[in-house]
């Protein structure tokens, strides 16, 4: 930062700080909270100040805007609970408690899962015994009636969905979550609003201030240029970017569904008014913001309007942001992208956790292929990321499956992407001749080829098929398939994360078809209501709800057990087998070797070769407790760890 910036900020700093004095306020009783913000803001004032000086500096009501920032900042920081703000100063003691052995997660639909907020409560019970240490709530703010993108589409930040409860039973919640030592995760929905924010209702009758929120166009002329170069997100429902205004005449910029109208935060405006948002909801307790579909937040003539440079920027403001007011607040990013982009935001200044959709995406696709090729370059590619930063692990979310490994990783191993994508689109719609799969295809867009899947674990895992067309024996396999994925979710470096439904094995659920209001998006065929019967069969050994259930539980006690697998570093072996995906992990000067067999033949490997990278002497599996002879067979869909015993 040039030292004349340095300068333009401390002046800054210096007048703003005597504007609000003189705006008076703050009164005398918060002298004490005026005193403790102040010296978090002028911390980190000229950090804020070069990020936001890269984005608006030829704004001239930059200054404006800026004040009326740190305004608003205090506002949020007078409004922190003290039991939050203590809670803050013991986060930043220990800035990376996520990275521990006891961080599983877990995410369900709220309304889906209890019914109301209230009634949820009485499901913290399992989460303990699932040793569920963080929550993700599906989106459970006030949307439109009809038609919301599953909660995507906000029309109050401030307001639950007032069918399933208050803002006050989700404070009280997350104070009886926070009792069992669970951390709640929501989502921030911060590209774009409904169309009946309120934004967006004074946007629509005219009002230029908020106009300025969105992107409003008169005609096609922008839209058109724009176009060019964009993708189509849900080319099915909602194609193209832009939607036409009826009452107006006017166009407005729309990435996803036509009611989701993405925010300008090219307007400074923009970025004060939903970080007030989020500040409220951080204050409800919310300890851990998923930054829902980050990459769309800047938009520029000319580019695909993602990933651009501003939005890394913006990310940094917003982390800046809550250093001042909430450090204890946690982001999570939500890139589904390239795997080079995806990896850009995990950073101790941007997103210290981000969803893995890499390892999720290729360890379906070596489940389909049964060759660990692809799963084992990407993993050597992009697995390794900032040390104080952690991975987020997960097998099946309430989104669709996109294939988003790199073209050139799949060039080195002998793979055409394009070719391998439609495989894989195939495979898992149940067309190619010999799947196991039921799954759904998403967004099929004839223009480009492209095509996502949809389907719950066990349906895509083959459960479904096996029950209704196979027998017995294909119903285990495709329990052991479950088994393999959730063992590489829990046990590779990072937090585990439980899409619930699928511990009990859930199958895809057909009843979205029967409601308008979902029945145009397949997602919907994964995204369970809670299962009374799935539920009370999870203790009995002899249902598939049981048996999933019982191993998933086993898998999150030993890497609970294991600290080698939650610290140590993760490295891909080759075994020589194409079936198997081998993981040395090592800690201080210990090695173990993890194995996952993909395919439904047993693998053999010598103990020459556990020896080579483990050491000499003794080798167990430890997790079947077995001591490996001269040699070892790797059962189908098996899971093991190998370690030295004395
Ligand atoms: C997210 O997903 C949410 O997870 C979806 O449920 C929402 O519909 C969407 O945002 C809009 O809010 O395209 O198919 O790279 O891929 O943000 C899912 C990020 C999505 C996008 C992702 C998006």
């Amino acid at each position: 930062m040039p030292t004349q910036n340095n300068y333009i900020s401390q002046q800054a700093y210096k007048r703003i700080i005597s504007h609000l004095k003189e705006r008076k306020v703050y009164q005398e009783k918060d002298q004490v909270n005026w005193d403790m913000f102040l010296s978090r803001l002028e911390l980190n004032f000229h950090n804020l100040f070069s990020l936001l000086f890269e984005l608006y500096q030829t704004r001239d009501d930059f200054f404006y805007h800026l004040e009326e920032l740190c305004l608003s900042l205090w506002a949020a920081y007078k409004k922190r609970p003290a039991y939050l703000k203590k809670h803050d100063r013991n986060r930043e003691k220990k800035p990376t408690w996520y990275q521990s052995a006891d961080s599983i997660a877990a995410v369900c639909y709220l309304d889906r899962y209890a019914g109301t907020i209230e009634k949820f409560n009485s499901k913290i019970p399992y989460l303990e015994e699932l040793s569920i240490n963080i929550l993700h709530l599906m989106p459970l703010f006030e949307t439109p009636e009809s038609e919301n993108d599953g909660g995507y589409a906000i029309s109050n930040y401030r307001k639950t969905n007032p069918e399933i409860g208050s803002i006050q039973d989700l404070k009280s919640l997350i104070k009886n979550l926070r009792k069992s030592n669970i951390s709640l995760a929501l989502d921030f929905v911060f590209n774009h609003t409904a169309n009946n924010h309120k934004w967006a209702k004074k946007a629509q009758a005219g009002e230029s201030k908020y106009k300025d929120f969105y992107f409003i166009f008169p005609d096609r002329t922008m839209p058109d240029q724009y176009e060019q170069s964009l993708r189509e997100i849900f080319p099915e429902e909602s194609p193209g970017n832009f939607t036409h205004l009826p009452k107006t005449d006017e166009w407005v910029w729309t990435t996803f569904n036509t009611f989701q109208w993405d925010l300008n935060f090219s307007n400074p405006a923009v970025f004060n008014a939903i970080l007030g948002e989020m500040f409220f909801i951080a204050n409800l307790g919310v300890e851990i913001l998923r930054m829902d579909a980050v990459p769309f937040i800047w938009k520029q003539l000319g580019t695909n309007s993602e990933n651009l440079p501003q939005v890394h920027t913006l990310l940094k403001a917003f982390n800046i942001a809550a250093k001042i007011v909430a450090p204890s607040l946690t982001f999570i990013s939500e890139a589904i992208v390239h795997p080079d982009e995806v990896n850009a935001y995990i950073s101790e200044e941007k997103c210290k956790l981000s969803y893995n959709p890499l390892l999720m995406a290729t360890s379906w696709e070596a489940l389909a292929t049964r060759e660990t090729k692809l799963i084992q370059k990407s993993i050597e590619s992009y697995y390794n990321i900032n040390s104080s930063c952690s991975w987020i692990n997960y097998v099946r979310c309430h989104d669709d499956i996109g294939w988003t490994f790199s073209d050139e990783n799949a060039w080195q191993v002998g793979i055409n992407p394009w070719g391998h994508r439609k495989f894989l689109n195939e495979f898992y719609t149940g067309s190619f001749p010999g799947s196991f799969a039921k799954g759904v295809s998403f967004q099929a867009n004839p223009k480009t080829g492209d095509q996502r899947i949809c389907g719950s674990c066990a349906s895509l895992a083959g459960l479904e098929k096996a029950i209704n067309e196979e027998g017995k024996e294909e119903e285990e396999i495709a329990l052991k398939r479950i088994e393999l994925l959730y063992s590489l979710a829990i046990t590779s470096k990072g937090i585990p994360l439980i899409y619930l439904g699928d511990e009990l094995a859930t199958l895809n659920d057909t009843t979205y078809l029967n409601d308008p209001n979902t029945k145009n998006d397949s997602r919907w065929t994964h995204r369970p209501y809670f299962n009374e019967q799935e539920f009370e069969n999870k203790n009995n050994k002899e249902t598939h709800a049981g048996k999933t259930y019982s191993k998933i539980n086993k898998l999150i006690n030993f890497r609970k057990e294991t600290p080698i697998l939650v610290d140590g570093e993760l490295s891909v072996i080759n075994t020589g087998k194409k079936s198997l995906l081998a993981l040395k992990r090592t800690l201080d000067s210990t090695n173990v070797i993890t194995i996952y067999n993909f395919s439904e033949t047993p693998q053999t490997l010598n103990k020459a070769f556990f020896n080579l990278h483990i050491g000499n002497g003794k080798i167990e599996d430890s997790y079947s407790k077995i001591l490996v002879e001269s040699t070892y067979t790797i059962k189908p869909y098996q899971f093991t760890m190998f370690n030295l015993i004395n």
